[in-house]
């Protein structure tokens, strides 16, 4: 199939660079969007988050013309669905997102149209999207009822890339293609080897659906055993990091490493999309969730202890004790606070010990929100001048350059190991 114009709904952290290689490759794409200020920035050939290189091939793009955002939904050959899929009370996927693109681009749908579902989703999601196509469009077939002859093709192509890494990622994984019906495949494989340079693997939507979710899944679980490792260790007096340095020289070892515990807007969510389908089944993939959620809490508990220790080393109370927390994100060398276990601890010690707490992040100009008047923010050297108390939270490039052994384990927590 030939595409010439492609839709790319949803133009964040996964839309929009999708949108840009598209693009690259001198593609005509529409990328929709429903937050006017992103779409006024990306027209202007500039972008709204931050992801190396990334800026480059958008403003190239938009200049040449290949590149267009609007709030509107257009006709066109491809449309893609990269929207968010967060989860609401009780663990349980929202689809309202995915439900309300679907509904937008109904309008536009034409015979032979591939409708693609990246957005990382539930078993299922891919059925109930095309439900919902077909609910607007009662004058087209779709797959669920039509079978191979369908006028609309539907697939899920999950993302896989990672934050960071994304334009080499998108070029170079390989990728799994669900279609719905076997022509579906086809359709979505010619769409995507515009540009991937891997493998497109063709399965079913269901299994697709699974993959992605087994993926971060595999990821959690293996990430719950170091967080468990490291808090047995520290139970039995044994540096965690030179343990699992020397169990991984073990061939077939490879275990990943401890942390504040495990944040971003996909490990810390998909695994509950598993668990919300199959709960009776999926216990080590809910323990792991809850052993990683624990975390934070066991960090706040070792960073009391040590405000506790240099509070009575001075003879003085914890008011006099002042703790700089190093890094905000989610994890090195990004802006993204999206659910971040190191905000999240910053704040509640911000709480714990008001006025008392200084946070440093040097992927971030000033403070989101919430952390606001319970956190000061400063550049290392001005609040590693006045700490009493280090607390590591992201292994950021700029702070594995500081010369933090010196603080001695009394002063420092270090929860990533840099300086183990
Ligand atoms: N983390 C650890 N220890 C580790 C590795 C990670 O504590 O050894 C923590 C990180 O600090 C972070 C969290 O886990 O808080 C997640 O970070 P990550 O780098 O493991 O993953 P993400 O969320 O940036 O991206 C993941 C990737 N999935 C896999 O590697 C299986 C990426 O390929 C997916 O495309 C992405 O999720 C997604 O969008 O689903």
């Amino acid at each position: 199939m030939q595409f010439e114009t492609i839709s790319v709904i949803g133009l964040g952290y996964i839309g929009l660079p999708t949108a840009a290689v598209f693009a690259a490759r001198k593609k005509k794409v529409i990328g929709v969007d429903i937050n006017q200020n992103a779409v006024d920035i990306i027209n202007r050939g500039e972008i709204h988050i931050v992801e190396p290189d990334l800026d480059m091939v958008v403003h190239a793009a938009v200049t040449e013309g290949f590149l267009r955002a609007t709030t509107t939904p257009e006709p066109a050959d491809a449309f893609l669905i990269a929207v968010p899929t967060p989860f609401k009370d009780g663990h349980e996927p929202d689809l309202s997102y995915i439900e309300s693109a679907c509904r937008a681009i109904a309008p536009v749908l034409r015979r032979e149209n591939l409708v693609i579902l990246e957005s990382t989703s539930p078993v299922g999601a891919t059925e109930q999207m095309a439900q919902w196509l077909a609910e607007e469009r009662p004058d087209l077939s779709f797959p669920q009822s039509a079978g191979e002859g369908a006028d609309i093709r539907i697939a899920h192509c999950p993302e896989r890339v990672l934050p960071g890494h994304v334009l080499q990622e998108l070029v170079q994984n390989d990728r799994v293609i669900g279609g719905m019906t076997t022509r579906c495949s086809q359709a979505a494989v010619d769409l995507y080897k515009t540009f991937v340079q891997g493998d497109c693997v063709v399965t079913n939507a269901r299994t697709a659906e699974m993959c992605k979710l087994t993926e971060n899944s595999f990821r959690d679980v293996n990430i719950a055993f170091a967080n468990e490792l490291s808090v047995i260790c520290d139970k039995l007096d044994i540096n965690v990091w030179e343990l699992i340095g020397l169990a991984n020289r073990h061939p077939r070892v490879n275990i990943l490493k401890p942390g504040p515990g495990v944040g971003g807007h996909c490990i810390a969510v998909d695994p509950w999309f598993i668990v919300s389908k199959t709960p009776e089944h999926a216990d080590l993939i809910r323990t792991a969730r809850e052993v990683n959620d624990r975390k934070p809490g066991w960090v706040i508990q070792k960073v009391k202890e040590a405000v506790a220790k240099r509070a009575s080393a001075r003879a003085g109370a914890n008011g006099d004790v002042t703790i700089a927390c190093l890094g905000l994100t989610f994890k090195a060398d990004i802006d993204d606070v999206r659910e971040s276990p190191a905000l999240l601890i910053a704040m509640q010690l911000g709480e714990i010990f008001p006025g008392q707490v200084i946070a440093v992040e040097p992927n971030i100009v000033e403070l989101p929100l919430p952390a606001r008047g319970l956190l000061s923010l400063a550049p290392a050297e001005e609040a590693l001048a006045v700490a009493d108390v280090v607390l590591l939270l992201v292994d950021h490039k700029e702070f594995k350059a500081l010369d933090l052994a010196r603080l001695g384990a009394d002063r420092l927590v270090d929860t990533r190991g840099v300086f183990a």
